[in-house]
Parts: C-alpha cells; structure tokens; sequence
C-alpha cells in the first residue's frame, strides 16, 4: 500500500493517535505522533514480514545468519519510512500537521547495541541483504544497556548508563514461544552406550533462557522483510521467587546474575579484556542462536544434518561469536548423534569468518581454566579440535612442526580464538585490501601457508541509502535532478556525475547544498553549545571512537599550531576553520581520555580568545553516536582519516564522509588507499608514513622521537606547552601525554606524521579557496562512492563466500 495521497495518510495518523492514545490530532504531541508513524510503519512492514518467512521457508532456500555481538541500528524510524515509501509522504504531512521531523524523529532513543565501526557495518549489512533480497538474518543480544552515555563536565569524559528501553521500543516483538535454553557451568560425564559410541551426559548446570525479540528488517522499495533476532536472558524461575520464600533471597541473586548476561554492552572497542561476563555473554549470544538455527532447519525438513552447510551459511563478525565452532560440533554430535568426522566436516563447512584487525590488544585469548569452568563440554571440544589439528601439523606437514606452538589453537593457558575461528571456517576476510594483505602476509602468515584458499578480502561498505539518501536529501534532490534516479538501486550509477564535474551552475548547487548543511550543523552546535560558529569556515571533521592509533592528538597538535603561528603574527592569511570532533574513549583507556580532556582545554582557550576567534574554532560534540553522525556528515568539508598506518583495518567514516561531498585528508590505510586509487591522486590529501615504514619501525627500530623534538621548533613548542600548563589549569595536567611521546618514543609516529601533515592541511587550504577547484574535487568523490556502497560488499559476500541467490518476495 502507498499513501501518495497526504489527505489519506493524515486520516490514517489521525486514527492511530485515537487507537493508541485516546486522543484526537489536535491534542497530540510529537511523541504520540512518533508512535502512530512506528505503527503505520509496522503495519506495512508486518505482512510482508510474515510472508518473507514462509517464501523461505517453503523455498528452502539458501540463508545467512550473520552472528555479532553488536548491531550499531541508531534509529529506525526515518529509514523504515524511507524504505517503505512512506518519508515523502510523511515530510509533507508533518508539515501540513505543524510538526517539525526533527521534533518527532528524536524521540525513538537509538539502539546503541554496539561501539563503533564493526557494529555499525553488521547494521549497514542487514539494510543491504534486504534491499538485495537476499536471505539473511541477524543474530545478537538485546543489551538492556547500550553503549554509555557520554558526558563532558570540566573537559573530562564521565560515563551514564544508557538505558535505552526506558519508553516503549515499538520495532521488537517478543517471541517468548520460541525461548532456548542455555546451559552453563557444571560437570561432563561420559558413558558408553550398548552400540559402543560415547554420550556426554551434563549434570548440575545453570540453566538460562534466552528470549528471542524480533525487529524486521525492510528492504528498500521491495517486499522483503528479514529479521534481525535479539537475545534476552532470563531465569527460568522468576516466578517462583515469591513463592520460595526461605530462599528468597537466594532465588533474586541467582535472577540478578541471569539478567546480567544480557545487562549491558561492553564499552571496549578494538581491545579486549579477559572478563567472565563477557564470555557468557559470547556463549549465550552463540548457543541460543545455533540451537535456533539447527531447530528450524530441521522444521523446515531441509533433509539430513550432514547437509547442513548446502543450506545454511553462518558469519561471524570477528572472533566474538567464535564458540560458534565448538557449539556446532557440540550439537551436532551431543544431541544429533553425528559422529566427530561428520560434526566437523559440517561444521566447517558451515562457519565463516570476518576479521576486524590486527591490533595485538584486541585478539581475543580466553583463560583455559575460565572456559573450563563456565563450560566444560565446550572446553573439551576446542581441545579435541585443538589435538587433532597439531597432530595433523605434526604427520602431514612436517615443515611446519617448529610452528606449532604458533599455531596451536591452545597454548600458554589460553585459547586462542583466532586461530580457532580460521581453523574452523572455510573463509577468512579481512575488510580491506590492505589489511587483507597483511593477514596473509604477516599477522597470520602461517594460516595463509596452510590454507591460502580461505583467505579472501571483503573491503568493506556502508548502505547508501541512509547515508545519502536519508541523512542528506538537500544532496540526493540535486543529485536525481542531474542524472536521474538510478543510482539509489545501483549506486555505481554516481559516476555519471563525472559529466558535471565542471558544469558551474551544478558546482552552484553543490556549494549551496553544503552551506546550507552546515548552517544547520552550525545552529544545531549553537543550541547545544552556546558557540557561534563562522558557517563560511572550513568545517575540518573527526568523528570517530577515541583510540591512539586513530590519531586525534595529530589533529589537535595542528591546531596548537595554527593557534601558535595566530598568535606570533596576527596578519596571517588563513581561511577559518571549524575543527569539530566526536570521539567516546573507553571508560578504562585512560590516554584516550587525557586526549578527551586536552582537546577541551585547547577548545576553551582558543574559542575564547579574541585574537584568533573568528579565525578558529574547536568543537567537541558530546556523546558521539550514529544520529549525531547523520547530523555532522552532510557537513563535513574535510574527513580525517589520519590512522597510523597498519592500524586502521578499513575504516567506514572515510566512505561516508565521501560520499556527501567531503574530502579526505587521510593516511596510506585501511580503505583510503582503495578511495585514493578510484580518485586519483589530485582529488585527495594523502600524507604520512606508509604501512610498509610502520611496521619496519616496528620490526627493526631506527625512530626516534626525541631527535625530532629536538630539531622541530614547532613540536617542541607544543609539547612543552603541553607540560608547562599554557593549556590547562596546573603544570604537567598533561604529563602522561607528553611521557608517552618523548619517554615511550611515540609508538603511533604522531611527532613523525606531523611535518607532513601540516603540509597537506596547507594544501587544504589552497585548494579550498578555489571554489571551482574544490567543488570539483567533491563532486569526484561523490561520483565514485557507488563503490563503497554495502550494497556491492553484500554482493560479493553473497556471491563469493555464501553462494547465495536473490529471492524477490511477490
Ligand atoms: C573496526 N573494528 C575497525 N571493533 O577498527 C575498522 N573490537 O577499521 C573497520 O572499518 C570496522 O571494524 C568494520 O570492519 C571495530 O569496530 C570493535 O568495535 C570491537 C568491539 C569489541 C571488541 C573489539
């Protein structure tokens, strides 16, 4: 059904408003407004919904479940709207009615259900498998607490919990029917039957139930509608703890620890930290999804088990779901009666593997006795895995037995989950081609060796329809007037701006489409902030989880600089600038959270000195999450992508960033060298250590920091201001920076990166003054974003690893 009639849909909101609330329209207000439009929403959604799960089901056709702890959804309203066909039609209404979009939109709270890129991706990923009609579901937790709230008080970061289910969440049902129970802890004992096989009999296990909610997931203009199923966990006896009421007490801890399972999101991105609530929660995540997968497959009458992988193809988004392999095995020979030879012949053909980075702090390696004890019949899975695969090492690959311990999926007390992930998959991809490479080349040369098959690269990608289409409709008008509107189904279609390139009156609407974003971003700052800033400047963004090895401290050196080269001579020619960031620090990263604290203190002495005021700015918007990104993106002049390179895996800000006009100011990684190569060398700034010198530093030494203190007036400068209080109340408030540059010799190269970087942001400069230059330069970038679309990333996945095929629902 569509409603192009806004007479009609109005009728229709004005009854949802009286079935829901009771009220009539004129007594609404944007909240109730908010809910009828979710509901019209649903009611579009519903039918389909139901009958994409038959099609499926019926068809037997080939599926994805793609197994992640994060999915990173933001909010879901605009976007099921827009895929509906229904945003039109509600913009017009809304303003018909007297409402502004904003003021209704804002009050779904977003499902921060994830930290940053990877959670992000996974939801980006199940937007591009619906619109692609393709078979897939996503597998996660329904976190009762997101990812913390973000606080700024006296420049330092302070966490609040985020408990976004505070007001009803009008996109998940319950399916209370379709609960699995998972088991944990307790004790292993073998028998042997009369037929002489083995059985594992668990006795004395904590019992939980994990309660599926369900949110579909629209495709767009289309009738598929697949399903992104959230874990619940719960005690199987909430009940009984009235009516046992000497062990009453008792009863409420053991509830308590239920729900902590799924409490809350572990706020640690690309790092990893052994706690036992966080492997419960993998194994919970894990085990209540495989049990579901297997259970509707065998409702379904796919036929035997041994055939599970022709119909089924299991995804897991970095080593986080990895017990994925041993539950299979588990499975399938505990309660299916596979033996071991059909378990795992099934079971890695069933599984395959994305990973994330290289960043030795975020492999995942879990005490062996902690896996042990939480889950003993797992334990003994991995460890049979585990000998099997040295023994095979040892008799069948004789030159690679001195290896062995380096490849040894259990070694020095721990279990390794990468080694375990690539050894029971039949695909590894990495997430850019560079990063891709250095898998094989270096962090996991020796699996390559044994495996140069599975090793594949999915550089990664982000839906174009949320951010274009959605987040920057100003700019996709402009776009569809020029060339029509192909390129929301094929975004490769953006291309054909290349033909306007140079057109002036496009360059026109162009530049007023972005000055029009940015007095937005600029009101909105003032409203937050208080903080008038120049809408003319250029706004120089960096939004992106705070991390050493993203850099932020580079960009704030530069703006130290030009602080300084302000402040000794006045008359300098310099285009304003806006330096605006967005950046949460793990609540334990301790100089992430110093970087919070000095890009403040920096903030407050320049925004308020009245010598450089009007020339430069520093924003830090407080609580970076995806509806701020939607906010800051179509305003973006210039992306920072200023990782040391080798770090960075791929990157998904830097796509994009690009694809509304901004252009990037960025390292030799992740996916900037792939952006680099489509644009050309002349539509990009491009600085810094290559990937190849980092990790030669690394190997073999020869950096040295103090050296360029010591030859570099203007880093000294800074850093000794850092220490002698210029910025900040006392002396040495910086001192940890500051030690970990001159004392730690700078192990991200930010003294070595920033000659070099301050070059490229003087060619910034000069490029920006030349509007037809510059505009140029934007309109190429958003010409070849197509390519970094999720939407060819989904092609490739499906095509590539899972063997899929597109379903159109009737
Ligand atoms: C990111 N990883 C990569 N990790 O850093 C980024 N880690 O380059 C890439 O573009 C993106 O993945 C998508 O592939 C993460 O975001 C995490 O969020 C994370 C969370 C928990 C534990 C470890």
């Amino acid at each position: 059904m569509t409603y192009q009639n806004v007479d009609e849909f109005i009728s229709l909101i004005t009854e949802k408003i009286r079935t829901l609330f009771g009220k009539e329209l004129h007594n609404a207000n944007e909240k109730d407004v908010y809910y009828a439009l979710a509901s019209i929403a649903n009611d579009e959604m519903h039918p389909h919904w139901c009958k994409t799960n038959e099609h499926y089901e019926q068809k037997k056709v080939k599926k994805v479940y793609y197994l992640s702890m994060e999915f990173l959804i933001g909010r879901l309203l605009e976007s099921n709207l827009l895929n509906c066909g229904l945003l039109d039609v509600t913009n017009i209404a809304l303003k018909r009615l007297g409402f502004k979009r904003d003021a209704v939109f804002i009050h779904e709270h977003d499902a921060g259900l994830g930290n940053g890129g990877l959670g992000r991706l996974a939801a980006c990923f199940l937007d591009s498998l619906a619109s692609l009609q393709y078979p897939g579901h996503g597998c996660g937790i329904r976190y009762r607490y997101g990812l913390f709230e973000q606080r700024i008080i006296h420049g330092h970061q302070i966490e609040l919990p985020d408990y976004w289910l505070k007001e009803d969440y009008p996109w998940e049902t319950r399916k209370s029917e379709e609960s699995i129970s998972v088991h944990f802890g307790g004790s292993v004992h073998m028998h042997r039957r009369a037929n002489g096989s083995l059985e594992f009999r668990y006795e004395n296990t904590d019992e939980v139930i994990a309660v599926p909610y369900d949110i579909p997931i629209s495709g767009y203009h289309n009738h598929t509608v697949n399903t992104l199923r959230l874990w619940s966990a719960e005690s199987q006896d909430r009940n009984d703890v009235a009516n046992h009421s000497d062990h009453y007490y008792h009863a409420l801890d053991h509830t308590h620890s239920i729900d902590q399972i799924s409490g809350f999101l572990y706020p640690d991105d690309s790092s990893y930290e052994g706690k036992k609530l966080r492997l419960k929660q993998q194994y919970f995540l894990v085990s209540a999804s495989i049990q579901n997968i297997l259970r509707h497959y065998l409702n379904e009458g796919r036929g035997p088990l041994t055939q599970l992988s022709e119909h089924i193809v299991i995804q897991i988004n970095d080593t986080h779901p990895s017990l994925a392999i041993p539950e299979l095995m588990r499975l399938l020979m505990d309660h299916y009666d596979l033996n071991w030879d059909q378990a795992w012949e099934t079971t890695h053909k069933t599984i395959a593997y994305t990973n994330h980075t290289t960043l030795s702090e975020a492999l995942e390696k879990w005490p062996k006795d902690m896996v042990q004890n939480l889950l003993p019949r797992i334990y003994m899975i991995i460890d049979e895995i585990n000998e099997r695969f040295c023994q095979g090492l040892w008799f069948d690959c004789p030159e690679m037995r001195e290896h062995i311990p380096a490849l040894a999926i259990i070694a020095d007390d721990q279990i390794h989950m990468a080694r375990l992930a690539i050894v029971g998959s039949f695909s590894v991809n990495g997430v850019a081609r560079l990063h891709t490479e250095i898998l094989k080349k270096k962090e996991m040369k020796l699996f390559y060796q044994l495996f140069p098959k599975r090793f594949n690269n999915k550089t990664n990608g982000i839906t174009h329809r949320r951010w274009l289409l959605q987040v920057n409709p100003h700019l996709a008008n402009v776009i569809t007037d020029v060339i029509g509107p192909a390129w929301i189904k094929r975004p490769n279609q953006l291309i054909s701006l290349l033909r306007y390139s140079n057109d002036p009156a496009f360059l026109e609407q162009i530049e007023q489409v972005k000055l029009q974003n940015k007095r937005t971003l600029a009101q909105f700052i003032y409203d937050k902030m208080g903080i008038k800033v120049n809408e003319k400047s250029i706004f120089d963004v960096q939004i992106k989880r705070l991390h050493e090895y993203k850099r932020q401290l580079l960009n704030i050196f530069h703006v130290i600089y030009l602080y300084n080269e302000l402040k000794d001579n006045p008359k300098l020619d310099l285009t304003p600038r806006t330096f605006i960031f967005g950046a949460k620090a793990a609540p334990s990263y301790h100089l992430a959270k110093e970087v919070i604290k000095l890009i403040h203190t920096v903030a407050s002495l320049v925004n308020h000195d009245y010598d450089v005021a009007d020339r430069i700015k520093v924003i830090f918007l407080e609580n970076y999450n995806v509806s701020l990104a939607e906010k800051i993106i179509p305003a973006a002049d210039i992306s920072e992508q200023i990782s040391t390179a080798s770090k960075e895996a791929s990157g998904t800000g830097n796509m994009k960033m690009m694809m509304n006009g901004a252009l990037t100011v960025g390292t030799m990684d992740g996916a900037n060298i792939e952006i680099r190569d489509l644009v050309g060398d002349q539509h990009i700034f491009m600085f810094g250590l290559t990937s190849d010198e980092v990790l030669h530093y690394y190997e073999h030494g020869g950096y040295s920091a103090r050296d360029i203190y010591n030859t570099d007036d203007r880093i000294s400068r800074i850093l000794d201001q850092l220490n002698s209080g210029v910025f900040g109340e006392q002396e040495m408030e910086f001192k940890d920076l500051y030690y970990n540059i001159l004392y730690h010799n700078d192990p991200y190269f930010v003294l070595k990166d920033f000659d070099p970087y301050i070059e490229t942001h003087e060619l910034v400069e000069q490029a920006y003054r030349d509007r037809s230059i510059w505009l140029n330069k934007s309109i190429t970038n958003i010409a070849y974003s197509g390519k970094f679309s999720s939407d060819r990333t989904i092609q490739q996945y499906a095509s590539e690893i899972w063997q899929l095929t597109k379903n159109p629902i009737k």
